[in-house]
């Protein structure tokens, strides 16, 4: 018979926490310039994928795929029950969950806890901040956080200083699962603004509609220029039926209007620049053609 699979390793991390944990300064730390960002193709749609690490580990080579949990920044509790869905599937699907926690933060009550206790997957504290803290503060707060959801591991670091940053990706990539790539390495990009800009969109997409609308359309940029002093994108929201049309665009506009502004103002802090964003809702009952039509055009990264 054939010998376990044992020659890759791949999975899915989704980082959870409270906003200004230090969620994205560890990402960079973790990820940095060695970050490839995938195609909208390969999108999935419980991940919000935040970046693809391929590499090599102990001489086994590896692809780590980090996603962000949208809806986590509102408490758990006023979370609509679609969202909840979606939060929790995102965790269940994880082959290992980084909670981002920060020293100053309590573990009695925390607003995650109810999601953290409802998953199976490991789950890593990362308890972030730790140049901020005395070491007697350190290990009473890990204590704290054994006691209250006992994790797979508790690693204390300060992803500003880069401190015990090997510790964190060791326990990380030790409890991935031997598993093929999932995403071919042709399809990853080196320019990923376009995507970022999509995923925005496409995340407000997510919270401001309910139901089937968010998993039956899709987001195109079919614009992105660069000025000196702001970034013109063009987004084109594709539907597959006219009636999902009227709902994305609501009454007088306004839905459109209110995903549009969220997103604006998430565009403009993710590129540190003013954005002009115009969006167009077309109903195109074959849009995943098109969108293979667009990216061979060379519209699409
Ligand atoms: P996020 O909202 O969870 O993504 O948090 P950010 O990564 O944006 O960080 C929020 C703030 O905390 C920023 O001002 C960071 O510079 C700061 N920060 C992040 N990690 C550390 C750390 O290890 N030590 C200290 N002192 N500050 C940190
Ligand atoms: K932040
Ligand atoms: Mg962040």
């Amino acid at each position: 018979s054939n010998p376990p699979f044992r020659n890759h390793r791949a999975g899915f991390v989704s980082i959870i926490g409270k906003p200004n944990v230090g969620k994205s300064t560890l990402m960079n730390v973790l990820v940095g310039e060695r970050m490839s960002i995938i195609t909208s193709k390969a999108q999935t749609t419980r991940h919000r994928i935040l970046g693809i690490l391929n590499g090599k580990h102990e001489d086994i080579p590896f692809q780590l795929v980090y996603s962000d949990t949208p809806g986590v920044i509102k408490p758990a509790y006023k979370l609509h029950d679609s969202m909840m869905t979606f939060v929790k599937g995102s965790l269940e699907d994880a082959d290992v969950v980084l909670f981002v926690t920060e020293v100053g933060e309590k573990a009695a009550e925390h607003e995650v806890l109810p999601l953290l206790k409802r998953t199976d997957s490991p789950i890593i504290l990362v308890l972030n901040k730790i140049d901020l803290s005395s070491d007697e503060e350190v290990t009473a707060k890990m204590a704290e956080w054994e006691n209250e959801i006992h994790p797979a591991a508790i690693i204390p670091i300060s992803a500003l200083e880069q401190a015990n940053i090997a510790t964190l990706f060791d326990g990380v990539i030790t409890r991935l699962p031997f598993h093929p790539p999932y995403f071919d390495e042709d399809e990853l990009t080196d320019k990923p603004e376009r995507f970022f800009a999509s995923e925005i969109i496409r995340e407000k997409i997510f919270l401001n509609y309910r139901q089937e609308i968010p998993y039956s359309s899709e987001v195109m940029i079919t614009e992105f220029k660069e000025r000196d002093d702001m970034i013109v994108i063009r987004a084109e929201i594709l539907v597959e039926r006219k009636s999902q049309k009227g709902i994305i665009i609501g009454e007088k506009g306004e839905m459109l209007k209110k995903v549009g502004t969220q997103a604006r103002l998430d565009l403009e802090e993710f590129f540190g620049k003013k954005v002009f964003l115009e969006q167009h809702v077309k109903v195109e009952p074959d849009w995943r053609s098109k969108e293979n039509k667009l990216r061979q055009l060379g519209y699409q990264e």
